[in-house]
């Protein structure tokens, strides 16, 4: 049976040591229990540190049993991991990058990488130590960027997801870091990679694509052989937990006092660990200015701020504690009097049930992270909102004003709007605080954390589908055999071969693609066997296959069909095509080439080629739309196709293709064997227009019309020799 496998820096419990026994208790948060129907099932596990430093042999012992019974299975840290790996480079590394404050607070050092890189081999051996192929894991967290690849090394054919809680930013940050290259590979280890948003996607998708040899077709990465999905999973809440908490008697008892002591002022709450990603000053300065501006609200409002400790042993963490106790203070010495404070500020957890009572009599939540992966105490706030009452302001920067389009949103940097907001949410009525929650209770009850896990799930189970059926198309094993089997006991053969991406990898000077001595072998023996007719079909222009293969026996067709030449005579090209068309384009795509530094075009008989792979990255792909919308009403008037391809905008006649040229070679013989290998779009038509019985090559991991795959020309060559070596043995297809 295969089972699943989550993997966190944190285990979801808390551990305490009581006269050498040790007590787990659950952790309350929204992942422990949505996680808690996978982990707890069979022979599920869920694998994290225990968030104790736990020296001696025999007490790690016991604690492993005592997690066992949950499910749950231990990675040890040492003090010195816990300072490198995690606060070092997790917390003063990754989280400060990400969370655009790289310039203010990131440290690069090169002992914190060393430990990050030693503890995400210890979660690695962990996993390993329980993982079987069949089996399913799902790695969180920014602790944890390596381990996916790692695992990977391991178990090639494992279902891996990754989830990312906190945002991934911009390239132009991200590649601040030094080890980025190899973060990215560790985390491309995983089948598939979440984030909370879909702006988050894209900053993967282009750092990626900026940074590794990698090709993007949408959301999907491929890297070396392995395509990775990457997606956005916006996380929900336990909505139920929190829209039920508000009916306990206790929860009721603490509203009530709430209630009481805010008496005739409009409660505004904001709940957040201590992090300078949360705005805790910022937000602090505009209710300040409210303050100061509009005495009228004095002692009609005030601010219930809860700040949770965190990472408080870390200097710029205490710094910031103190700053805001000082804050805090000077507000209230200089607005409070004898009954009213406008700010109540605790810097403490709370149990569970304070926070309900907060949440669900709370006038006003002050939501307004300066960077949040996605932001659940705003989800909670709505959730709690039985009554359809409240009003959530929320900072664009977070995740979840992705979803909670009818919040107030604002800019968190901007104190005067931030400001006015609060005065307009104090002062809204009824009536449109109503309506505004109902749309967002919705959605915090449709995409719940439940919701969440299953369709992260759900996909990632779809991914491992897909590239399980790209794996029996692949030739290899038994198809491999019975194609070469197939070849050797036919002798009516004939070979399409397209060239570039299929004989030959991709160049950025398309002049530099020129065959080398094995292919020019793997060719000449091909051809010199008489039950052979080997074609060579290819987008490039006549004079070039010429030069190159203009001795050989091959039979060459050049510029997808509009030029062929027979054994070695000489090139004839069709009839009745007309080239007046570039007159028109051929000036438009100059403009291209004129604004796009490193593009140029490439003009054949029937085609005009803009290529733009050595243009500025992003910049090419732009321009290439921009062409692609301008060429579209001219090509439609004259008859021309326009083709998108590998770094290339091809404009071409309609009447020329792959597939049509193949077939009037077909059309004067009959063969008992069709194979056919081809990397592009242009080969799709060649693919589509040949017989079924044919057997269709796709190079590459795209979408294709082709029976099978091959991975790349290293693949092709293989195969193509096999024909001209191997010994056929009694196997037919
Ligand atoms: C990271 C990302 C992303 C807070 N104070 C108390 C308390 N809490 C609970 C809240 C909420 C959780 O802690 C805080 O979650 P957030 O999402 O707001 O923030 P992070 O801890 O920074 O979490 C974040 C999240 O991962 C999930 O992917 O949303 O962007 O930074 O659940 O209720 N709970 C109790 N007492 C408290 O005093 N009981």
């Amino acid at each position: 049976m295969s089972k699943t496998i989550i993997v966190s820096n944190r285990l979801p419990i808390k551990i305490s040591k009581n006269n050498d026994e040790y007590s787990l208790s659950p952790s309350e948060g929204g992942l422990a229990t949505g996680l808690g129907s996978i982990y707890k099932r069979g022979d599920n596990v869920w694998i994290g540190w225990p968030g104790m430093e736990i020296i001696e042999e025999q007490d790690k012992n016991k604690v492993t049993a005592q997690l066992a019974e949950q499910n749950l299975q231990p990675v040890f840290l040492s003090q010195d991991e816990i300072n490198e790996y995690y606060e070092g480079f997790s917390n003063d590394v990754l989280w400060p990058v990400f969370h655009y404050y790289a310039s203010t607070y990131a440290n690069y050092k090169e002992s914190n990488w060393d430990f990050y890189k030693t503890v995400n081999e210890k979660f690695k051996d962990a996993i390993l130590k329980i993982a079987e192929p069949g089996d399913t894991i799902w790695i969180h967290d920014y602790q944890l960027l390596l381990v996916p690849a790692l695992v990977r090394t391991h178990l090639p054919d494992v279902s891996i997801g990754f989830f990312q809680h906190i945002p991934f930013p911009s390239n132009e940050m991200f590649r601040l870091i030094p080890w980025r290259d190899e973060l990215l590979a560790g985390m491309l280890g995983a089948d598939l990679i979440g984030f909370h948003t879909f702006d988050d996607v894209r900053h993967f998708l282009n750092a990626a694509t900026r940074l590794l040899p990698v090709t993007v077709s949408s959301n999907i990465i491929t890297y070396g052989e392995r395509s990775v999905v990457i997606e956005s999973f916006p996380m929900g809440i336990d909505d139920k937990k929190y829209a039920s908490l508000p009916l306990e008697k206790s929860v009721q008892s603490q509203a009530e006092i709430i209630k009481d002591t805010f008496k005739g002022c409009k409660l505004i709450i904001s709940i957040d660990r201590l992090d300078y990603s949360k705005g805790i000053l910022q937000r602090l300065q505009a209710f300040e200015l409210l303050l100061q501006q509009h005495e009228e609200y004095h002692s009609k409002i005030a601010l219930y701020m809860i700040v949770v400790p965190s990472r408080d042993s870390v200097p710029q963490y205490a710094q910031l504690r103190d700053e805001i106790d000082k804050r805090v203070g000077n507000i209230n010495s200089i607005y409070r009097t004898i009954e009213w404070s406008p700010i109540h500020y605790y810097y403490r957890s709370v149990p569970v049930e304070l926070l309900s009572a907060l949440y669900s009599t709370a006038d006003v939540c002050l939501v307004t992270p300066m960077r949040d992966g996605m932001n659940l105490v705003s989800k909670e706030f709505v959730a709690s909102r039985i009554h359809d009452d409240g009003v959530l302001i929320l900072s664009e920067m977070a995740g979840a004003s992705k979803e909670l389009i009818d919040a107030l949103i604002v800019n968190p940097n901007n104190t005067k709007e931030v400001c006015d907001t609060i005065i307009k949410a104090v002062n809204m009525p009824l009536e449109e605080q109503q309506w505004r929650m109902q749309a967002m209770r919705q959605i915090v009850t449709k995409f719940n954390i439940s919701h969440w896990v299953k369709i992260f799930m759900d996909k990632l189970k779809e991914v491992k589908q897909f590239q399980r059926s790209m794996q029996t198309r692949h030739v290899s094993g038994a198809t491999e055999q019975s194609i070469i089997n197939r070849y050797h006991n036919t002798n009516k053969r004939i070979i399409f071969l397209d060239y570039d991406g299929t004989l030959v990898g991709f160049r950025s000077d398309i002049d530099q693609a020129s065959p080398d001595q094995e292919l020019h072998y793997l060719i000449d023996n091909l051809v010199a066997d008489p039950a052979n007719d080997v074609v060579l079909i290819s987008g490039r222009k006549h004079e070039n296959l010429d030069e190159w293969f203009g001795d050989s026996k091959l039979y060459l067709i050049a510029e997808h069909g509009s030029w062929f030449k027979q054994n070695n005579t000489t090139w004839h090209k069709i009839s009745g095509l007309s080239d007046n068309w570039k007159n028109d384009i051929y000036p438009l795509m100059e403009t291209y080439v004129d604004r796009t530094p490193g593009s140029f075009i490439e003009e054949k008989s029937y085609s005009l080629v803009w290529h733009y792979r050595k243009a500025q990255k992003g910049l090419g792909e732009l321009r290439a739309n921009e062409l692609m919308n301008n060429l579209k009403y001219l090509a439609n008037d004259k008859g021309l196709q326009l083709l998108a391809g590998d770094k290339v905008l091809e404009v071409k006649n309609i009447e020329i293709n792959k597939g049509r040229a193949a077939l009037t070679i077909l059309d004067k013989k009959s063969y008992d064997f069709i194979l056919a290998f081809g990397d592009d779009y242009t080969d799709e038509d060649l693919f589509k227009a040949l017989p079924e019985s044919a057997v269709t090559i796709k190079v590459g991991s795209n979408l294709s019309a082709a029976k099978f795959y091959l991975r790349n020309p290293t693949e092709v060559r293989k195969l193509l020799k096999s024909f001209i070596q191997n010994i056929p043995v009694n196997y037919s297809m």
